[in-house]
């Protein structure tokens, strides 16, 4: 895409109708903020004072077994409860409805010291069949309208402990992210928002960072984080549930190949929030919800320098420095295997 500007622009995030500024030039402006301390200490396979790994006893008292792969359990300190309670507030101004909910933690490994990256295809195959039967678990349950997957990596990002592990959340109502973005896709006047996007990303390339037979890894043309990256089957799937296991295969190499690309770029193991977006579990068919997960890591240049969304960024809108096309082409450099 010649046409695109070195000059501030902005873009528009097709999923979420929002606009993110961008501003290439500025990338030469200096750095004298915060600089954090990068911690790359080298773990043990197993940690007896780690409350996920095998056969230790959790914060909550509960024993967790002697795992020997992917393990779920329910959340001991639970953001959501299932059990109805309790009525809601609307005078017409000040509104609150009450809201059930489940959370799960799924430890993908019991080896403490793995990454998603690290773990081998058959291991990361498991995550990825058990993140399905999660969501049709959970999904199945009448009052569940949404399941949210997701995991949080690193101390940057607020995780608590660095054993390789997700949570789920699956809600009685639809969270506002999914539901801006499955507003913006049944509003597509095309077949599929998505669909479409990743041919018009595939015809043009500057953004792909890997693919594979079933899925493809870019950086969105409308990504607000430095690296941020979405994760797209090539064919249209609503949720995880709806892939075979060749697809199941091609999302777990695609995942395998993104975060070692990741862990690669600055010599750590890098930090993110990842999810998948799904079809919603609320009874409706949402023909036009097309499966995807994003990556959206804080590192801006270095391990210890982050983005910060502050300023112009919180009050007025999202900005952005190095290019998607920049920041795609510098994951696209690195090795993947
Ligand atoms: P994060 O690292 O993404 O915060 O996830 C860890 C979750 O594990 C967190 O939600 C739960 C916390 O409530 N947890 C337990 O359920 N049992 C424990 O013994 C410790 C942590
Ligand atoms: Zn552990």
């Amino acid at each position: 895409m010649d046409l695109l500007p070195d000059a501030p622009h902005r873009r528009l995030n097709r999923l979420t109708g929002e606009w993110v500024l961008v501003s290439p030039h500025r990338t030469a402006r200096p750095w004298q903020g915060q600089v954090e301390e990068t911690t790359q200490e080298k773990r043990p396979e197993y940690d007896p004072s780690c409350y996920l790994c095998p056969g230790n006893t959790r914060a909550g008292g509960v024993k967790t077994p002697v795992y020997d792969s992917t393990y779920v359990f329910d959340n001991d300190f639970a953001a959501l409860l299932p059990e109805a309670a309790g009525g809601g507030v609307d005078d017409g101004l000040l509104v609150a409805r009450p809201e059930r909910g489940l959370c799960r933690v799924v430890c993908f490994s019991p080896r403490h010291d793995l990454t998603l990256g690290g773990m081998s295809q058959p291991a990361l195959r498991t995550v990825v069949d058990t993140w399905a039967d999660q969501y049709a678990e959970l999904g199945a349950l009448d009052w569940v309208g949404h399941v949210q997957i997701f995991e949080n990596r690193g101390a940057m990002m607020g995780a608590s402990n660095p054993h390789p592990h997700g949570q789920i959340w699956a809600t009685e109502s639809l969270p506002n992210e999914p539901a801006k973005e499955l507003a913006q896709q049944a509003e597509y006047t095309g077949d599929c928002l998505l669909c479409d996007y990743l041919a018009a990303e595939l015809g043009d390339g500057s953004r792909i960072v890997d693919s594979n037979e079933h899925f493809v890894s870019l950086v969105p043309f409308w990504a607000v984080w430095p690296f941020e990256t979405l994760v797209l089957p090539r064919v249209h799937h609503g949720s995880l549930t709806d892939l075979d296991g060749t697809d199941r295969d091609g999302l777990a190499d695609i995942l395998g190949r993104v975060t070692r690309r990741y862990d690669r770029l600055f010599g750590i193991t890098f930090p993110y929030s990842m999810g998948f977006h799904q079809r919603p579990t609320d009874g409706g068919d949402h023909p036009k919800a097309h499966l995807h997960a994003h990556f959206y890591p804080p590192l801006l240049r270095s391990a210890t320098v982050r983005k910060f969304m502050v300023g112009f960024e919180l009050l007025a809108q999202p900005q952005r420095d190095i290019t998607p096309e920049s920041a795609a082409q510098r994951l696209r450099d690195l090795d993947s295997d």
